[in-house]
């Protein structure tokens, strides 16, 4: 096998070149060539070497498939040890993005260039690790204790602009890098530039406090995840002894981080969002629509915070609405979402405006006539969703895509509504629309390939986190919620208050408790819900009377300043309620249960195992294509822990079999109607 990579003499410069697709990953044959190149250059008549990549970026990290194996050699510090050992000078020349141990390759070349629309970063505690080939001893070296720590403990990468800035980068070649950085290389010879090591330079001064102040950020920014605190650590470490011990604390602190549980569950996670992009029965060919232009009906919270999904990323979206006061009310609510970005630095003002200008609003359904896209957004009635298909059916072009971002109703129904089921699917947002990362990709029934293709695409380029989720009761996230929040509830009826179940989902890691996001979501929206249903369709009554009351009571939670506990009117901080306690006692007392302590352990087990054993579900129906897609769902729309990796990898590091035997526990407890052990959980456990 031919190596991936090259070396050529040309002129004076070595050429050093990696050509490792897709993203020219370090892996093992990566790094064996790299040394071979080093040893090549070391002997021939080369006066400086330079370090370029073929293909779409630059070094994009270590190789994370190998991650979890037996280390091959050689080690990625020694190969870079070795480079930057080299007496002549190093130029490493960067396109794409620059990440993780192919930032730490730059930093161990002597002088580093970029193309003007290079990112570097190290985006390793994103995957519950440290930079662990020099990065912690070298970057603040070079770019100061505080830029270095800001860049580790965020995993952000930067532009280049910035990077030049904070010294990371010397040289921005315009136009073609190799032949820029070559003549650049050429030129640092003729001048006799010096061999500059970065691990032979000191520390620039710093504020000693910086260490402490961020550990305490971190803890918060982060909490729960060890890799931010080994980060600190190893960055106060490169602050205090030479870089070769420095370098040993790295090593150190690394490999605990890379065989521990949290690097597992967040490495699994990276490759699950990237498999929960690929639907396994489309074929390859599958050619997608085009979308250039989106329409929304509803502007409300979610129609507004989607439109600037699509308008961030270029697409103009006409909002639709019913009247002119709504029309204006919804675009006021953009107005100010913009305004607030902008305030918190996360868009400039320019680029804020150039979005916003991409917003436009009608109360005209003839208006959508020529868009591709339509995303219905109004409330959760469906009838009025039926009724809005069957129109945008009269006035959209034919071939265009008609979306429903329904939480819950059934997608096969809507699209009967139209004469065009194969146009219509589920695109299922998360509010703050604008913000969240996740989207469930509602494929229904009739849905055509190219449509489902069309729109998974389509989600990566408004920068969303697509995963596929087939029709039933509440797609895949939802659904797993009511044995959770059954759970939660029957929990503060047994015996637990809410800030007892609250605080013990927050310490395992959740976001936020339960009845917190109740509070926060609103209680009259699960009680609307029962409300609509038949008594016998309800679930158990101990589950949702506490519920019920309290909304009966006008406690709908943050936005009446009541619900689970007391809202502080100024601040929105919650506090607790003697009242609530009343209710609960009262009710548990009507139901003739007799109130007990319940450990925080069986809480966690309840609600999680209720999520476990729903998802083994969906898994085993098709609603989900794997169980990597239930995580994906859950990290990136329901505030689960990413350093646990989702639900059902959790419940794999837990071990199938303690998981099913608890929830035997539980059915032999509580009753077999909550509790069956879903066949799928039954079958893996056994087998
Ligand atoms: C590290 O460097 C540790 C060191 O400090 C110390 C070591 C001792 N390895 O994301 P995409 C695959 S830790 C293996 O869809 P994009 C990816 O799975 C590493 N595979 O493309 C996908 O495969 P498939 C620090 C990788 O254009 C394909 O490449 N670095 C790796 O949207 C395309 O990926 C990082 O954390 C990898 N490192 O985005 C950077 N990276 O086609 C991780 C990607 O089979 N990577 N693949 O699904 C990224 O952030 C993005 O891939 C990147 C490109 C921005 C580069």
């Amino acid at each position: 096998m031919s190596s991936p990579v090259h070396y050529a003499l040309e002129g004076n410069i070595g050429v050093i070149t990696v050509d490792n697709p897709p993203v020219n990953a370090l892996s093992q044959p990566v790094r064996e060539g790299l040394f071979d190149a080093i040893a090549e250059a070391e002997g021939d008549a080369s006066k400086a070497v330079l370090i370029i990549c073929e293909g779409r970026t630059f070094i994009a990290g270590a190789d994370i498939t190998e991650f979890g194996k037996p280390p091959a050699e050689p080690w990625l510090p020694a190969v870079f040890d070795r480079i930057e050992a080299l007496d002549k000078p190093v130029v490493a020349a960067i396109h794409g993005t620059a990440l993780g141990g192919g930032f730490e390759t730059t930093l161990a070349a002597h002088y580093r260039c970029a193309v003007p629309t290079a990112k570097v970063g190290l985006p390793e505690v994103k995957l519950g690790l440290l930079p662990g080939a020099g990065g912690t001893q070298r970057l603040p070296r070079l770019g100061g204790v505080e830029a270095a720590l800001e860049l580790m403990t965020s995993g952000s990468p930067i532009p280049v602009s910035r990077a030049l800035e904070l010294g990371l980068v010397d040289q921005i070649i315009e136009g073609d890098l190799r032949e820029g950085a070559l003549a650049w290389a050429e030129e640092l010879v003729a001048k006799h530039a010096p061999v500059l090591r970065i691990s032979e330079q000191a520390v620039p001064e710093h504020d000693a406090a910086v260490f402490d102040r961020l550990r305490g950020m971190a803890a918060k920014r982060a909490r729960g995840q060890i890799a931010p605190q080994s980060i600190i650590d190893c960055v106060e470490a490169a602050t205090q002894m030479p870089f070769i011990e420095g370098s040993r604390v790295e090593r150190e602190k690394f490999m605990q981080l890379m065989q521990g549980p949290q690097s597992a569950a967040m490495r699994h996670l990276f490759f699950a969002e990237r498999q929960a992009a690929k639907i396994d029965d489309l074929p390859k060919d599958t050619v997608k629509r085009s979308v250039e232009s989106v329409g929304i009906i509803g502007s409300g919270t979610m129609g507004g915070g989607i439109a600037m999904s699509f308008a961030n990323a270029g697409i103009p979206v006409t909002l639709i609405e019913i009247n002119d006061e709504a029309l204006q009310r919804g675009l006021s609510i953009v107005d100010r979402n913009y305004a607030g970005s902008v305030k918190r630095g996360k868009l400039s003002e320019g680029r804020a405006e150039k979005c916003r200008a991409l917003i436009s609003g009608s109360t005209d359904y003839d208006s959508l006539a020529d868009v591709d896209l339509v995303i219905e957004a109004v409330f959760e009635d469906p009838d009025l969703k039926k009724t809005i298909f069957a129109r945008l059916d009269n006035v959209c072009k034919p071939g265009a895509i008609l979306a429903t971002n329904t939480s819950y109703q059934d997608v096969d129904e809507i699209a009967a509504a139209t004469e065009r089921p194969q146009d219509v699917i589920g695109l299922h947002f998360f509010s703050p629309a604008n913000i969240m990362k996740l989207l469930e990709v509602v494929r229904a029934d009739k849905t055509a390939n190219d449509v489902l293709a069309t729109c998974m695409a389509l989600a990566r380029k408004i920068s969303k986190v697509p995963v596929m989720s087939g029709v039933c009761y509440g797609f895949i996230g939802n659904r797993m919620l009511q044995p959770y929040f059954r759970e939660a509830q029957l929990c503060v009826i047994e015996g637990a208050t809410p800030e007892q179940v609250d605080n013990a989902m927050e310490s395992w890691g959740m976001a936020m408790g339960p009845l917190r996001v109740a509070d926060l979501a609103g209680i009259d929206v699960g009680y609307k819900a029962r409300q609509a249903l038949p008594e016998e369709q309800r679930g158990d009554p101990r589950s949702y009377r506490v519920a019920d009351v309290l909304a009966e009571m006008g406690r709908l939670g943050q936005k009446t300043g009541a619900g689970f506990y007391r809202y502080d009117p100024d601040t929105r901080k919650h506090a607790n309620d003697p009242l609530v306690l009343e209710v609960i006692e009262r009710e548990a007392a009507a139901f003739g249960i007799e109130r007990r302590e319940i450990p925080d352990e069986e809480i966690v087990d309840r609600l999680v195992y209720g999520l476990v054993n729903e998802g083994m579900r969906i898994v085993e129906e098709g609603i989900a294509q794997r169980p990597g897609d239930i995580d994906v769902v859950y990290a990136f729309g329901y505030g689960f822990p990413v350093w646990r990796g989702g639900p059902m990898h959790y419940a794999d590091s837990v071990g199938i079999k303690r998981v099913y035997e608890r929830v035997c526990e539980f059915r032999d407890r509580f009753g077999a109607e909550a509790w069956t052990p879903a066949p799928l959980l039954v079958q893996l456990a056994t087998e």
